[in-house]
């Protein structure tokens, strides 16, 4: 039974008209009311899908549906519904929804499962026994603004029922019926992620309210100023008037990254292999102080395992705003990550915004649509922001990689410019991808013009991005792969003329050649030319990995044979093998379902027992591991919230397995250590759980 109730017109989303729906289950309401729907009422037994292992595709579990179809809702009002328990997450980040009404029958709700629904304003629980309450279930919602309406006998028991009391003004919002997560021990043992690579606890205690002076360099002007924030911040203190003295200086005989840190009675001493290195002696010693402003006497001498500790962000398949951008360097540099690499354009939008093609912005950042999910979803970032996004992040020690992806993953790019390609279009154009997955349209490597586009771009580019490196994509590109050049006569005049042999024109076979011919001129220009240094996602076929560029090994089941190929030619290589490193994939099944291309799942101990050397001893760790990576592909994060929650607690786990050393890491531990950080997460708004 469905019936539209009216509609009126919605001006912001632009999507015609928008309705109050009223249905039994809205696997019966059009995609398009859905999305278009304010008001939505629902009267069935509401479906959660279970999915079986190797099932990842949804169309009916309505709690989905409600969340990421419903977008622009309003008001739901699920008086006439039958639920047991509002799941987990069943409404997470949904900053629209202003009124909610929960039937008689609800006896649960799950956590998370309204955080961050910061424009709600009433609350109906007709539950005569207050439903129990997950933890963060409310998460980030100022509650005291929240009108909660129960049955009016039960008005006392809500008071003082867990997790509801909060409505009443009576507690402040923090964590209830908390399974296990974020409670503080008494006894504060110290509880530090990454673990160092030596830590001695010391007799004592440090207490920082006695320091008085902070004796440093010029060189050390902005890590003066983090130790002054996290005094504040941390330990409350405005000004420095005791009788303890904090130096920060500089050994350079220490590895760059690496530091020692002292803090006994009223002294602190950090000394760093650079200003780097001082900066993760003061991460430290923030997180030593996540419990309580005095801490245990410590002595610890600490250096990174591996370079490079980076996390992936994509806000091509959704929008990820500039200033969103900056909290989540902050939050990173915490657990001494170092690079932000930014996937900048793909088959769905292109993102920044380039001087000498400025259509590339203009027909390419905007479009609705990611998969079922019928929402606009637009923005990109300009040159200027991005400059002071590096400058931000230099702040906290954080390079910004960017990438531009070629030869395939470009449709933004093609749609804007269709001679970029040879393959053949249908009237000419392409249009700009709304789902996920692998298209066909390549960059023409046989074209002078696609090299004028390339070299354009990655000028502009080098000039934004003062940072060493860039990204160049190289993955998936067509299925089958290259194929698009197949049917190009000038494409496969190319390769016979590189081969020296016509024996496989027409044939797929030995289209690598003509990626590797494309990526060698590009490489030729950033490297040679530019003096950065290149990077790319590693596919099989390509056998060889450029000197002086770095290879991603991302594949699952292909990390080994990546590894290969960096000894073989003698490269650098990134591990973010899927199996463990790709964040976008949800850490349970049924934990954030969405239609999609069939993810897997990655726990967090997965994550954590990634050994970045991949078994191969120390040979390749010292000559060609360059770093561990974490992706979040955003095709199913279509909220910044989201894309904490799927990133945190793993980032953790990789962080550790980034920068401490093997023997030291042990994953019952890192869970011990873990619930102190993950606490402070909670009190800082971001909502993490495993
Ligand atoms: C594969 S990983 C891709 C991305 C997708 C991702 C989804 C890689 C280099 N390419 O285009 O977003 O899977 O997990």
């Amino acid at each position: 039974m469905r019936k539209i109730l009216f509609s009126i017109f919605l001006g912001v989303a632009n999507l015609g008209h928008a309705q109050s729906v009223v249905a039994e289950h809205l696997s019966e309401v059009s995609a398009q009311d859905k999305a278009n729907a304010l008001e939505v009422v629902l009267t069935g037994t509401l479906r959660r899908d279970k999915r079986a292992p190797g099932k990842y595709i949804s169309l009916d579990d309505d709690f989905r549906q409600l969340r990421d179809l419903c977008w622009q809702m309003r008001s739901l009002d699920l008086s006439g519904a039958h639920l047991d328990s509002v799941p987990a997450n069943a409404l997470h980040s949904r900053h629209h929804l202003q009124k909610v009404v929960l039937p008689a029958n609800v006896k649960h709700i799950g956590s998370q499962a309204f955080f961050a629904c910061d424009s709600l304003e009433t609350l109906v629980v007709n539950a005569k026994v207050p439903p129990t309450v997950d933890a963060f279930a409310f998460g980030n919602i100022d509650l005291s603004k929240v009108k909660l309406i129960v049955p009016k006998k039960s008005r006392k028991a809500y008071k003082k029922a867990a997790g509801w009391s909060a409505f009443f003004g009576k507690c402040p919002n923090t964590l209830v019926q908390d399974p296990g997560l974020g409670r503080i021990p008494q006894a504060v043992p110290v509880s530090l992620i990454p673990i160092p690579a030596q830590l001695e606890e010391l007799k004592g205690v440090f207490d920082p309210t006695h320091l008085g002076q902070i004796i440093d360099s010029p060189e050390l002007f902005n890590e003066h100023e983090h130790l002054l924030r996290i005094l504040q911040n941390r330990c409350g203190m405005k000004s420095l008037s005791g009788e303890g003295k904090a130096r920060l200086s500089i050994n350079r005989s220490l590895p760059e990254e690496g530091y020692h840190l002292r803090a006994e009675g009223s002294d602190l001493t950090i000394v760093g292999g650079s200003p780097k290195g001082v900066f993760y002696g003061l991460m430290t010693l923030e997180q030593l102080f996540y419990q309580q402003p005095r801490c245990k006497a410590v002595d610890i001498a600490d250096a990174p395992r591996t370079a490079m500790r980076e996390l992936m962000v994509d806000p091509v398949r959704n929008w990820l705003p500039y200033e969103d951008l900056k909290d989540f360097i902050v939050e990173m540099a915490r657990y001494k990550f170092n690079s932000l690499h930014i996937h900048l354009v793909d088959d769905q939008a292109w993102r920044i915004e380039i001087q000498a093609y400025p259509e590339l912005t203009e027909k390419a950042s905007f479009r609705v649509g990611m998969d079922d999910m019928l929402m606009p979803i637009g923005g990109y970032y300009t040159q200027e922001q991005m400059k002071e996004l590096c400058r931000f992040a230099a702040k906290y020690h954080v390079t910004i990689i960017p990438e531009i992806e070629m030869p395939g993953h470009e449709v933004a790019a093609i749609h804007t410019f269709p001679w970029l390609t040879c393959a053949k279009l249908e009237n000419g154009e392409v249009p700009i991808r709304t789902t996920c997955g692998v298209s066909n349209e390549l960059l023409c490597p046989s074209s002078e013009r696609t090299y004028e586009f390339l070299e354009t771009v990655f000028r502009e580019l080098a000039q934004v991005f003062p940072g060493q490196y860039i990204h160049l994509g190289g993955d998936e590109a067509g299925k089958p792969s290259l194929d698009c050049w197949t049917y190009c006569d000038r494409c496969q005049d190319l390769k016979c003329e590189i081969m020296g042999t016509d024996s496989l024109r027409g044939n797929r076979e030995g289209n690598w050649r003509l990626q590797k011919y494309m990526f060698d001129r590009v490489i030729a220009l950033l490297r040679d030319e530019l003096g950065k240094t290149p990077m790319f996602w590693y596919e099989t076929d390509f056998v060889e990995i450029q000197p002086g560029c770095i290879g991603f090994a991302w594949r699952d089941g292909l990390t080994q044979a990546a590894i290969d190929a960096a000894q073989r030619c003698d490269a650098k290589l990134m591990l973010c093998p899927g199996e463990h490193c790709y964040f976008d994939y949800p850490m349970g099944l049924n934990d954030m379902p969405e239609v999609n291309w069939g993810m897997p799942t990655t726990t967090l101990e997965q994550t954590y027992s990634l050994d970045p050397a991949w078994g191969n001893g120390s040979e390749f760790e010292e000559k060609c591991l360059n770093g561990v990576a974490g992706t979040l592909w955003s095709e199913c994060i279509n909220s910044t919230e989201r894309l904490y929650y799927q990133a945190y607690p793993r980032a953790l786990a990789l962080a550790e397995s980034g920068w401490s050393p093997q023997p030291k890491r042990d994953y019952s531990d890192f869970l011990r250590r873990l619930a102190p950080i993950t606490a402070d997460m909670h009190k800082r708004g971001i909502c993490v759980d495993y």
